[in-house]
């Protein structure tokens, strides 16, 4: 998949770090402390071995406020500059604002990932525009309220059903299929139930004939399945991780780079004995 310059091989599982740029995900809320610790953290995370690095500034977490372009533009445009001064790496944006994709892709960013699945206004046209690849994500409901009473016929199906849609309309409008990629959206308007439909039946997203990113990093279907706290989910983490990789998902999104790496390091050698038929 090319993403601008760099190139990005999907025959084998690739790790996307998470890199917050809102303030309560940071020691203080300053502006300059959010771009130190920020450039510090995506440091640690590609010598960790991420692969790309997602870069947000709204958050999407359940009961989470929206933010305003200009706040959002703030928090993630010097964030992206400063990162690519720095390393080498791709950059995928998390907004689902048109203005914010096309100044991120200005500013460096070579990956657009939006929960909204391009729907907000002029964010189909942006992402055309920007001619980088897209993730769309499958949400139910919106995050304020998105948790309060998820339904679906049959979750799998019925997310698998969107994304179609989604992809149908990205084609139309003139992304091209290889820069198109999809996500079930684990937690997203979907109870604990529904996310471990989705887990168990991955494979399934592969008839799609795109990409599949999966993002289950730190999320209440590993914390309340566990009854883990925040601090004390890794095992549960790297467990669904490797569940996903080993069910076709070409990018994992997560908080924990180095564990997440080493599992991908264990599939990768599993699934070279598997095509080598010599013992
Ligand atoms: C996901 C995501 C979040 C995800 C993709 C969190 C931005 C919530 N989750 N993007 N973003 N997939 N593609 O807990 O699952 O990380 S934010």
């Amino acid at each position: 998949m090319q993403c601008k310059d760099k190139f990005l091989d999907l025959s084998t599982p690739k790790v996307m770090g998470i890199l917050n740029v809102t303030p309560d995900s940071f020691s203080d809320g300053g502006v300059f402390n959010m771009l130190e610790d920020g450039l510090v953290q995506a440091g640690i995370m590609l010598s960790e071995g991420a692969d790309i690095i997602d870069i947000g500034g709204e958050s999407t977490r359940p009961g989470a406020q929206n933010v305003s372009i200009q706040q959002e533009l703030d928090r993630v445009i010097p964030m992206i500059e400063l990162i690519c001064q720095r390393f080498d790496t791709i950059i995928s944006i998390d907004t689902s604002k048109a203005q914010v994709m096309t100044e991120a892709v200005n500013a460096g960013a070579s990956f657009i990932n939006d929960v909204r699945a391009l729907q907000e206004k002029g964010a189909l046209d942006a992402a055309v525009a920007a001619k980088v690849p897209v993730c769309l994500m499958h949400m139910q409901g919106q995050p304020r309220v998105m948790q309060q009473n998820p339904y679906y016929v049959d979750v799998v199906k019925d997310v698998i059903a969107f994304l179609q849609q989604r992809i149908s309309i990205c084609r139309k409008a003139g992304i091209a299929d290889e820069q198109i990629l999809v996500d079930p959206g684990f937690g997203f308007g979907k109870s604990l139930e529904h996310n471990y439909h989705m887990l168990a039946n991955l494979e399934e997203f592969q008839t799609l004939n795109v990409p599949v990113l999966a993002g289950m990093s730190r999320k209440s279907m590993i914390g309340n399945l566990l009854q883990r706290e925040m601090g004390q989910r890794l095992a549960g983490n790297v467990a669904v991780a490797t569940i996903a990789a080993q069910k076709g998902a070409q990018i994992i999104r997560v908080h924990d780079v180095k564990e997440t790496t080493d599992a991908v390091k264990i599939i990768n050698t599993i699934n070279a004995c598997r095509n080598n038929n010599e013992r």
